[in-house]
């Protein structure tokens, strides 16, 4: 019996490129995405609302669970909406830094200089909280069952974070915990779980970043 509901096409779109292009544009993503930083010291710019479109749809080219696309971006750049969601953070994130968070990790974040205070959530043009979804309705009303949430939200949120980072804007991959204070802020059903919040933006003029490094690929890969 014919399956209806797969219909295969010829692959759209694919371009080989010659191995020496091939490593030279594998180095040219690297070294641009080796400048990212995650930075924390927003300037209030505005920017304009279609680059942050189109960096939404690259996150939503990601691979994911059965194609079901199990992900929802809410963004605010409602300064009342901001502040609410500023006052809710920084309530749960004092009670993190304060009384919940083991001497160990607190003692890991040192190098960040981080603590409960979350100016920029309301500085930022832009707050972006990205949903995953357990279920979603299928096209006859149907609740269905979603797959690899997490996993397909993370690369969905990279993707995100990358298409920024190539427009020119620094993010900062927020993740005050719980947060389930954004479903009731921003209005959204039970079966969308908060994955974080991404701060998006310009970085002040004179924003600063700590001195980190990342592993070098000795560290990260084995070749076998
Ligand atoms: N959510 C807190 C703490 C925090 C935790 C990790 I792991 C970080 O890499 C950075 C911060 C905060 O946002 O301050």
């Amino acid at each position: 019996m014919k399956n209806e509901k797969r219909k295969f096409i010829p692959l759209p779109d694919y371009v080989e490129y010659a191995p020496e292009i091939m490593q030279e544009r594998s180095k040219k993503f690297y070294e641009s995405i080796r400048k990212r930083r995650t930075v924390r010291d927003f300037s209030d710019r505005p920017v304009d609302i279609q680059v942050i479109e189109n960096c939404l749809l690259a996150a939503g080219a990601a691979p994911n669970g059965a194609n079901l696309q199990p992900w929802f971006f809410s963004v605010v750049s409602d300064s009342k909406i901001k502040k609410k969601i500023r006052v809710a953070a920084e309530e749960e994130e004092r009670n993190f830094y304060e009384t919940k968070a083991p001497k160990e990790w607190l003692v890991a974040l040192e190098p960040l200089g981080t603590d409960w205070r979350k100016e920029f959530l309301e500085t930022a043009p832009y707050l972006i909280a990205i949903f995953g979804q357990n279920n979603s309705l299928n096209a006859d009303g149907d609740v269905v069952k979603n797959y690899y949430v997490k996993e397909s939200v993370g690369i969905a949120t990279g993707f995100l974070i990358a298409a920024l980072h190539e427009a020119g804007l620094v993010s900062l991959t927020h993740t005050p915990s719980p947060m389930n204070f954004l479903n009731e802020i921003l209005d959204r059903p039970s079966n969308e779980k908060p994955f974080l919040l991404l701060v998006v933006g310009y970085p002040k003029t004179d924003a600063q970043v700590p001195q980190i490094s990342k592993k070098n690929l000795e560290e990260i890969a084995q070749f076998i």
